[in-house]
């Protein structure tokens, strides 16, 4: 595998240096300050591939090209924005960038009820409830139709977990589930989430589903002509939260979307922990399944309390996702091909070395630093045992 690390571009705590310190040869970068929807100017694009390779890196991986929320509904300006899509596409190639992530989740990117898990040792992690989640519709959101979504037994529960909740915990929910996380431009408000997820309302996952192929069909022939693999984030967590449709949760999703989709380059990014926070998910089935169409990974693991509640992992070695049969699916998938394949270790826990920077949530420096290592070492192992 080729070792990757995201980067969150010059206001990022940890810089260039440190990264490269830490064995990666490949960034995961993109033009943060640039809206969705936006054209990206071919000399900013050129800047911050420069900036890599001065660096002694490699920028191959653009995390996230984010998809106007309009090309998601086929509504309002979404043809003009998906011109702009394959211009940047078009100008990202041009850069020697090559792989696009990017998902198709209306409205939120990820979300976690808990940003600031304090394991025995003193390492934070994230979490997520989904009976929290169900509360926050309940009492904050306060969102019509929820019914349909949460069953009474869901709901009960969920109303008793706010019962008992203190101030502080409500407001770590809430401002956890109302907070822009990486991929999300802004921090919402109450109101501004109902407004968004209303302008949603009718639209069914069936419907998402055809508009996320029919996008990708029409950017295809910009995709043969350039080279560039897409690489579909998953629903992370992989089921629906304020009633909004979920289209890319399981292996049935990725195999409607491949059959709807003949171009290899319409491929996915497996991210082991977002699959896996559904615990009927199996990450190497479905490497195996889809093994052509796997362009990046995004590799961590969780550990669930039971179903829908569950932390990100101490380790990214252990928790649900079998990650040394993974690494020798990846191993043997790079071999198929005779080349690697980018993956970036996914989050980390923040550590004691990283106080005093202000870090994304899950995108520590030490965390990150221990995970990559550990899957380095997990790689060298499966292929010292395939020799
Ligand atoms: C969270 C990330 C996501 C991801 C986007 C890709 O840690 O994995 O924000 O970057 O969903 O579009």
């Amino acid at each position: 595998m080729k070792a990757g690390w995201r980067w969150f571009g010059p206001t990022d705590p940890v810089s260039l240096q440190e990264i490269r310190q830490a064995g990666v040869t490949d960034v995961v970068t993109s033009l943060y300050h640039r809206k969705p929807g936006d054209v990206w100017p071919l000399r900013e694009i050129k800047a911050c591939a420069e900036k890599v390779r001065k660096a002694g890196m490699t920028w191959s991986v653009v995390e996230s090209v984010p998809v106007h929320e309009d090309i998601k509904k086929r509504t309002g300006g979404y043809l003009r924005y998906i011109e702009n899509y394959k211009r940047n596409l078009r100008s990202l190639a041009a850069c020697g960038v090559k792989v696009v992530c990017y998902n198709f989740m209306p409205v939120h990117d990820w979300a976690r009820t808990d940003l600031r898990v304090v394991l025995p040792d003193g390492s934070i992690t994230l979490g997520y409830d989904q009976y929290e989640v169900c509360a926050f519709e309940m009492f904050v959101l306060k969102r019509p139709g929820l019914e349909a979504d949460y069953d009474t037994a869901t709901r009960a529960r969920a109303e008793k977990v706010w019962k008992r909740a203190s101030a502080r915990d409500k407001k770590r929910i809430t401002s956890a589930l109302l907070l822009g996380l990486p991929g999300t431009t802004e921090d919402a408000t109450p109101e501004g989430l109902r407004h968004e997820l209303a302008a949603y309302a009718g639209l069914n996952a069936r419907r998402l589903k055809q508009n996320l192929y029919a996008f990708l069909n029409e950017i295809t022939p910009v995709l043969d002509e350039t080279g560039i693999d897409m690489a579909i984030h998953p629903d992370d967590p992989p089921f629906p939260i304020f009633g909004l449709p979920r289209i890319l949760s399981s292996a049935k999703d990725i195999r409607d979307m491949v059959r709807a989709c003949p171009s290899v380059h319409a491929g996915v990014t497996l991210c082991t922990g977002s699959l896996g926070a559904d615990l009927r998910n199996d990450a190497v089935k479905i490497f195996r399944e889809f093994h052509d169409r796997i362009h990046f990974c995004h590799f961590r693991n969780l550990l669930h309390a039971e179903p829908g509640v569950f932390r990100e992992s101490d380790s990214h070695l252990t928790g649900n996702t079998d990650m040394p049969a993974l690494m020798l699916e990846l191993v043997k998938e790079e071999r198929r091909r005779g080349r690697e394949i980018v993956m970036r270790p996914d989050h980390g826990r923040m550590l004691d070395i990283d106080k005093g920077r202000t870090c994304y949530y899950g995108y520590s420096y030490g965390g990150r630093l221990i995970g990559l290592s550990e899957l380095r070492g997990l790689e060298l192992g499966i292929k010292f045992g395939l020799k």
